[in-house]
Order: C-alpha cells, then sequence, then structure tokens
C-alpha cells in the first residue's frame, strides 16, 4: 500500500555536505520525492515536531542540536514507505546502526544521527501536517 513520510535530513548531514549521498540512497530506492524544502527551525516548531520528547533528559541537547542550522524536510511515498526509510536509516543509534543503513555508514553518534523518519502511519500524519500543511 503506497504511503508517504516525513524525513529530516538533520543540521548535520547539511553540515557535513551529505544531503546528496543521503538523498540518493532515498532515490535509488525508487521512493517518489513529494515535497523538499531547506529550512532552519525555531524552538517552537522543535516542541512540535518532538512533543513526545518534551520532557526527556536528552532534549534540551537536542533542540539545540535540530534548531542549530539548516535541515532538508521532505516528503517521501512508496509501498510501505514509513516502515522502508525507517530500515534504509537504521537503528537511532549509529554505533550499533546496521552497516549498509544511512546512521549505520554515515554517523558514530545517538544524537547526531543524520536523519529522521516518521515511525508510524499516525506520526506520519501528524507530522505531514505540520511540516507541509499545504500537501493534501
Ligand atoms: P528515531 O529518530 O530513531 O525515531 P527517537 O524518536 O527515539 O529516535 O528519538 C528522536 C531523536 O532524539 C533521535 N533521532 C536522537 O537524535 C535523539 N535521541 C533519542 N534518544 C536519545 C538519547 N538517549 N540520547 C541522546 N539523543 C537521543
Amino acid at each position: 500500500m503506497s504511503e508517504r513520510t516525513l524525513v529530516l535530513i538533520k543540521p548535520d548531514a547539511v553540515q557535513r555536505g551529505l544531503v546528496g549521498e543521503i538523498l540518493a540512497r532515498y532515490e535509488r530506492k525508487n521512493l517518489t520525492l513529494v515535497a523538499m524544502d531547506l529550512r532552519t527551525i525555531d524552538a517552537a516548531q522543535s516542541d512540535a515536531h518532538y512533543a513526545e520528547h518534551l520532557e526527556k533528559p536528552f532534549y534540551p541537547g537536542l533542540r539545540d542540536f535540530i534548531t542549530s542550522g539548516p535541515l532538508v524536510a521532505l516528503v517521501l511515498e512508496g509501498d510501505q514507505a514509513i516502515d522502508v526509510v525507517r530500515q534504509m536509516n537504521g537503528a537511532t543509534d549509529s554505533r550499533t546502526a546496521a552497516p549498509g543503513s544511512i546512521r549505520g555508514d554515515l554517523s558514530i553518534s545517538k544524537s547526531e544521527n543524520l536523519v529522521h523518519a516518521s515511525d508510524s502511519p499516525e506520526s506520519a500524519k501528524r507530522e505531514l501536517s505540520l511540516w507541509f500543511p499545504h500537501l493534501a
């Protein structure tokens, strides 16, 4: 079943010049690029995006990081795209993420882990309307 998922190529990836490499992986997988935007977000947008993490001890650092510079927000579409993209991204902790995944190949950090992707149909719906409200 075709799905849409919200992906963030985070500020560490932009800073390191990895946007092309990461985007190329999604394109080679044959996911469809529906929307893409380079933007720098403020604390309010971070709080809305990471609503479930607001009380976590790591959240202040995560907010500083995600607002630290431009990121690339994209919408990808394809058959079971939500799970497919999570698999491609790899485990949250890049140190243990599987080789072959974006995090496993390109990052060694748990916090600066290059990418975000929606983790369920419910979060995809919420995140898509937050980041790209003009999309149907
Ligand atoms: P994922 O991005 O794999 O869905 P989440 O949603 O559990 O992971 O966490 C959101 C983000 O918060 C992660 N991408 C990571 O940057 C950061 N994060 C999660 N857990 C930790 C932690 N224990 N220490 C530092 N940063 C964390």
